[in-house]
């Protein structure tokens, strides 16, 4: 059993005089929720890499496939709860403010009750029509159904942001204001290689600020880290709001 590592004096210290802490997070926080990551040993649907599926082309050549892909994954994110990770996170909102800038689309950091959430790849339970845009958010589309139709007759599909698209403009200048604005910046169990979004934790190193990588690998992000925490999410955030709360009682 690899023991997991205890907060530093110095993050304690910082944490005391901090005011605003980022989360960057990718699918990593939600491992321990049950939902496969994408690049990990059990990544989803190994036989094909994320780029391969997660790609307007791919739908619009085989929008079967691709939807039912991500029936599967939905099907994941329904039963999943949210985990300590998720639930620290929204507890620290008791005493800083909190910005969420999360890679995921699963919407487990809203489901622990985190407020302000930049979601840079969009959210799995939104769709639209790629003819008419007609928004077809939280529908429950039935399992059999194979990739769903607008009534235009558009395809309808996931509002995620595929490999050679666009992050959402506001989400990610918002996402960049406030990794250049805080006190702490934590990147939470994401290896670091999809960008724009991987830019965002080097506005904080760039900017200064106290950069805190949470993983049990090593990433592209873990030279430039202030610290790095060897561990499971879950684990070691619920360890880091014990200490503190210590700290202040
Ligand atoms: C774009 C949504 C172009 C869909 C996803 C430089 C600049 C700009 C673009 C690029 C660039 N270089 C390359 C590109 C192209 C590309 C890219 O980054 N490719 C990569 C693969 C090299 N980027 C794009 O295409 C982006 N668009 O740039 O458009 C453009 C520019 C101008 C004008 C027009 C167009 C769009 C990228 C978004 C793609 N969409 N997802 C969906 O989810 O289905 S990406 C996908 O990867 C997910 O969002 C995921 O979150 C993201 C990152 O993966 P991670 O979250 O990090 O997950 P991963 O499995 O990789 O890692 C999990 C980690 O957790 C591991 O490190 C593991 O150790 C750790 N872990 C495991 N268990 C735990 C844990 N950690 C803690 N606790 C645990 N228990
Ligand atoms: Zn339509």
């Amino acid at each position: 059993m690899i023991a997991v590592p205890a907060p530093s004096k110095i993050l304690i210290k910082k944490l005391l005089s901090a005011k605003k802490i980022v989360f960057f997070t990718g699918a990593g926080i939600s491992a321990e929720s049950g939902i496969p990551t994408f690049r990990g040993e059990d990544g989803i649907w190994n036989k094909f890499k994320p780029e391969e599926l997660a790609n307007f082309n791919s739908f619009m050549k085989n929008p079967q496939l691709v939807w039912e892909w991500y029936q599967f994954r939905r099907e994941h994110v329904k039963k999943a709860m949210p985990n300590n990770g998720h639930l620290v996170i929204s507890e620290l909102q008791n005493y800083f403010e909190v910005v969420v800038v999360t890679q995921n689309v699963d919407n487990l950091h809203r489901r622990a009750g985190s407020k302000i959430i930049y979601e840079l790849h969009g959210n799995i339970e939104k769709n639209f029509c790629v003819d008419c845009s007609k928004r077809y958010d939280f529908v429950d589309f039935p399992k059999s159904e194979s990739s769903p139709k607008c009534e235009c007759g558009g395809l309808i599909r996931p509002d995620v942001v595929w490999f050679g698209e666009m992050l959402p403009a506001t989400e990610f200048s918002n996402s960049e204001k406030a990794a250049r604005e805080c006190d702490i910046l934590f990147s939470v169990g994401t290896s670091s290689i999809v960008f724009p979004a991987a830019y965002i934790p080097y506005e904080a190193v760039d900017s200064g600020k106290y950069v805190v990588e949470i993983n049990p690998d090593e990433t592209e992000l873990s030279r430039a880290a202030n610290e790095v925490y060897r561990g499971k999410s879950g684990e070691v955030l619920k360890n880091i709001l014990d200490e503190f709360k210590r700290s202040i009682n």
